[in-house]
């Protein structure tokens, strides 16, 4: 049997007409305490290529290259390059969950966890699962998730609502830069080979990733999920994925007080629940000036963020986060009842509403592709 939520959803009462459900999302509904969380396990991993190709390799994996602490701080220009050596990914190419299911269909006669362990996991990407947890304090951008269930399973990928698609579709050149200047300190920190130094002179493109795949559970949710990864550290203590990951992140230079409290409350949030969801331990944060120069680093390990903010009135708390996402992903599994590939329930949710589901029938929301479907089946 699923297990029930806390929420609890109307029942049909007699001759009434029966409520369409809903999951609130208010931060008070979620403060119990910290759900059980499996420590995620790398199950195994894929490269994309410069033309986004699958590979079931490490080839893209980089290696965290730190420039010397010999007394000066760095001087990153992370302008450089833009834009003649910049190949960014084709964001109108709608992959769902296309790479993971190719990752799944060529293991899932070896996954760990015995006969119907998949059956009984919801298989997703790590950034869908950050967006959940982040949900309760979330003022600006909604989501949609759509949720089929096949042979047991609950597949879990988001869809780009209209006003994201209208926001990328106009976005200001400003911020496509800035889009760049992420990746290129990517390029300054991390080289090709392990004990290597980085090659700033080469291209950006962001169609290469490098992806683990972990197996972990929220409360009584068996997890399959895959996230991408920056680069890990040779030196790193534990050497074990995903313990040797490190995430990097730019961000602005801060002057006072008032800049670094808004930085803990709602930066340090979307780094944790991102980081914590995979187990990366230690997010590095490259902060850029004005002109687009990094000049300082700072290393935020990932179980002390919540320290920034614990006596914030206006701060996040991981309860509330974890508790949320364990609450929608039983709201999920009780409303996605039929096993059906081409049938999909959309959630939907807005700021200041609750999340609210739709139902729909093949193109265009179906999401499983006929290749995998036609695989699985055999
Ligand atoms: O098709 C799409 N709209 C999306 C594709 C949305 C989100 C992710 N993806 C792709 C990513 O490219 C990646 O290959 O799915 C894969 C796994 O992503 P994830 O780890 O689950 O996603 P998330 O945690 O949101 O992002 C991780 C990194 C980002 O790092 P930062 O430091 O910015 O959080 O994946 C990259 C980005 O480097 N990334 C993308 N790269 C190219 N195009 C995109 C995107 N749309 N979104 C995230
Ligand atoms: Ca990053």
């Amino acid at each position: 049997k699923r297990g029930a939520g806390k929420i609890e959803v109307a029942e049909p009462r007699n001759k009434l007409p029966c409520p369409a459900p809903s999951l609130p999302t208010d931060p008070a509904l979620y403060s119990g305490p910290f759900p059980f969380y499996r420590r995620p396990s790398q199950m195994g991993y894929f490269s994309l290529d410069a033309q986004r190709q699958y590979h079931g390799d490490a080839h893209a994996l980089r290696y965290y290259s730190p420039p010397p602490t010999n007394g000066q701080g760095p001087n990153f220009d992370l302008r450089d390059g833009y834009p003649h050596r910049y190949q960014p990914r084709d964001e109108e190419v709608r992959e769902g969950l296309d790479h993971l299911l190719r990752w799944l269909l060529e293991h899932r006669g070896r996954l760990e966890g015995g006969p119907g362990w998949l059956a009984g996991a919801i298989v997703t990407w790590r950034g869908h699962l950050t967006k959940l947890l982040t949900t309760p304090y979330e003022r600006q951008e909604g989501w949609q998730l759509a949720a089929s269930r096949f042979q047991g399973t609950l597949y879990l990928s988001e869809v780009e609502t209209p006003a994201a698609r209208a926001q990328r579709l106009a976005r200001p050149p400003l911020l496509r830069e800035l889009m760049y200047m992420g990746y290129k300190f990517e390029q300054y920190m991390c080289a090709d080979k392990p004990g290597g130094s980085p090659d700033p002179s080469g291209e950006v493109n962001t169609n290469v990733a490098f992806c683990s795949v972990l197996r972990s559970r929220l409360g009584n949710h068996p997890l399959l999920f895959s996230g991408e990864v920056d680069c890990t550290d040779p030196q790193a203590l534990s050497p074990q994925p995903p313990t040797c990951y490190v995430e990097l992140k730019t961000s602005k230079e801060m002057h006072s007080p008032g800049q670094w409290r808004s930085f803990y409350r709602h930066k340090l949030l979307k780094w944790w629940a991102q980081s914590f969801l995979l187990g990366v331990p230690n997010v590095v944060a490259g902060f850029r000036n004005s002109e687009g120069f990094v000049c300082s680093l700072k290393t935020f390990p990932t179980m002390q963020m919540f320290e920034h903010v614990r006596n914030d009135r206006d701060g996040w708390n991981p309860s509330v986060c974890m508790n949320f996402c364990a609450a929608f992903l039983s709201f999920a599994q009780n409303t996605v009842v039929q096993d059906d590939p081409r049938l999909v329930h959309l959630f939907s949710w807005e700021p200041g509403s609750p999340v609210t589901v739709s139902v729909h029938r093949d193109a265009p929301h179906a999401f499983l592709p006929t290749w995998y479907v036609g695989a699985m089946t055999q």
